[in-house]
């Protein structure tokens, strides 16, 4: 008799296991570990550090926000950075905008991108598509090289602010950021789990503040992630647009979750949301 298999994230004093079917990738890199599984119910998922980056059922919640969020109010956006995301899952949403030139993905972590190519085809397919360029740096290094003013849109697809990634969330990595944006760019990030990182999320809208004059949250649904319920923030030197909605760029096929309709729902702040923000003043 054998015993099943089970991996979960265990995140603060939460524990989501998923059944698996087989381990299909495990290796120790020089960053962290990073984990592929089959399971029963979510199809492939993919961990580092223990940490569930995404599942197959329900990775589109995450990538279509991440991605048509910030395309909404930047439709005409040609020069992309996309920080972190080795698993191509952004890049593949990215891809679907023609208007798009030039995709640079910078992933710390080469063995991300050579096991996600290998075992995850639905995500890193666009990867390589000859608009994108990988580079396997550190963001925070890579974004000091960066010329200034070279991107429309920069997206922080980062893993949680934990270790090397800690840096991401920092007002010095940000500062960087806008230097690399054109005046009318946009910033997007996700930042954390509303109910369970609260002070992660607190941290990141803080010190956005202190380099952008304007920024917003957005929230989302995620299931496999801690809580379900999954903040995105944008910061722009400009006002973030707001589209009109019957405009033709804004319609984008081959998506399951996002409609140009959901950017009011996900850009109105519930109660709760608005409070965490105005405690944020005193973390
Ligand atoms: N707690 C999970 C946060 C991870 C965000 N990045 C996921 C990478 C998927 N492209």
């Amino acid at each position: 008799m054998f015993s099943s298999l089970w991996v979960s994230e265990k995140y603060k004093n939460t524990s989501l296991g998923y059944k698996v079917k087989k381990v299909l990738y495990q290796e120790q890199s020089d960053y962290q570990l990073v984990e592929i599984f089959e399971t029963h119910d979510w199809g492939r998922i993919l961990m580092l550090d223990g940490l569930m980056m995404l599942s197959e059922k329900d990775e589109f919640f995450y990538h279509e926000t991440i991605v048509h969020l910030p395309m909404a109010s930047n439709p005409k956006a040609e020069r992309v950075l996309v920080i972190g995301g080795g698993d191509g899952g952004t890049v593949r949403e990215l891809a679907k905008y023609k208007g798009i030139k030039d995709i640079h993905l910078v992933e710390i972590d080469g063995k991300v991108v050579e096991a996600s190519k290998k075992f995850l085809p639905s995500l890193s397919s666009s990867l390589s598509d000859p608009r994108v360029r990988i580079v396997l740096q550190d963001a925070a290094e890579f974004i000091k090289t960066v010329q200034e003013a070279s991107y429309d849109l920069i997206l922080a697809d980062s893993s949680d602010p934990e270790g090397f990634a800690a840096s991401l969330i920092e007002s010095e990595f940000y500062r960087m950021v806008k230097r690399a944006l054109k005046p009318d760019g946009l910033f997007v990030a996700q930042s954390g789990s509303i109910l369970s990182q609260r002070e992660e999320i607190q941290k990141t809208w803080n010190n956005l503040q202190t380099v952008f004059p304007h920024q917003e949250i957005a929230w989302s649904i995620i299931p496999t992630y801690p809580g379900a319920w999954w903040s995105f923030v944008l910061a722009s030197q400009q006002k973030i647009q707001r589209p009109e909605k019957d405009k033709p760029q804004h319609h984008i096929t081959g998506c399951k979750f996002w409609k140009p309709e959901m950017l009011d729902a996900m850009l109105c702040r519930p109660g709760f949301l608005s409070d965490l923000l105005m405690q944020s003043k005193s973390v």
